[in-house]
């Protein structure tokens, strides 16, 4: 999303709705920031064709921020105008999850995207271009030893970095899981003290843990897997 500049992620998940985090947006209006899709390099125009489209509504969890500062991180940015996938060929909606997964995403890898801090001793500097890297889902009480125990809830899932990990300026975007072929968005990239520390995991809210929301306020044309069959 750009305001003055890029400063959150988000996922495109039909072909008029992205997910991306509550906390990017709660003060926002609709019309006061673009979302920036199909790109690579956000700093020219050069490279790829990039598609730009104002939002008019913004939807935040009804429960966002209620029993602890980043529960139920989720938004929905409903687009001015729909993406058409039959001509815009570079660009897909992510595949949501058919269920809640629940304790069966510990131990997975996940990977995380976004063009946010390379380096966290340097916050003010931001990638360039789109950056990628894999985290591991870890058990939520353990994660819990590294932070106020209440501020992880039931909606969240964290995730541990080697060396490499999502950090500020990267919430909002994406965690994927690799399901058979098919990267599944299971997690929002939400908060985290710090980056790569492996003391304090990266925080993500849980995807299948608001299925129902999501589906009661999108529409179904064009989501992930009706365009995979
Ligand atoms: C942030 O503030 C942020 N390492 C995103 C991810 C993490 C920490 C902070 C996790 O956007």
């Amino acid at each position: 999303m750009y305001w003055d500049k890029f400063y959150c992620g988000g996922s495109l998940i039909r072909d008029d709705t992205v997910l991306t985090a509550a906390h990017c947006v709660v003060n926002r209006k609709p019309y006061t920031f673009d979302v920036i899709l199909g790109d690579i390099n956000w700093t020219t125009k050069k490279e790829t064709l990039d598609i730009r489209r104002q939002v008019i509504r913004i939807d935040i969890h009804p429960r966002f921020a209620q029993r602890a500062t980043f529960d139920y991180d989720f938004a929905l940015l409903k687009l001015h105008s729909r993406i058409n996938f039959d001509i815009i060929s570079f660009i897909r909606p992510a595949c949501l999850p058919f269920y809640d997964q629940d304790d069966l995403l510990t131990g997975q890898i996940g990977t995380v995207s976004g063009w946010g801090v390379i380096d966290p001793k340097n916050p003010t500097v931001q990638a360039n271009i789109l950056q990628k890297t894999n985290v591991e889902i870890m058990n939520t009480q353990e994660c819990k030893n590294g932070y106020p125990a209440s501020e992880v809830t039931s909606t969240m899932f964290c995730a541990k970095a080697n060396s490499t990990d999502s950090c500020y300026g990267d919430s909002g975007g994406p965690l994927t899981v690799n399901q058979d072929g098919v990267h599944v968005l299971e997690g929002v990239i939400s908060w985290g003290k710090n980056c790569a520390k492996p003391q304090w995991p990266g925080v993500y809210s849980n995807v299948g843990k608001v299925l129902r929301w999501i589906r009661d306020h999108t529409r179904d044309a064009h989501s992930c897997w009706q365009d995979a069959i």
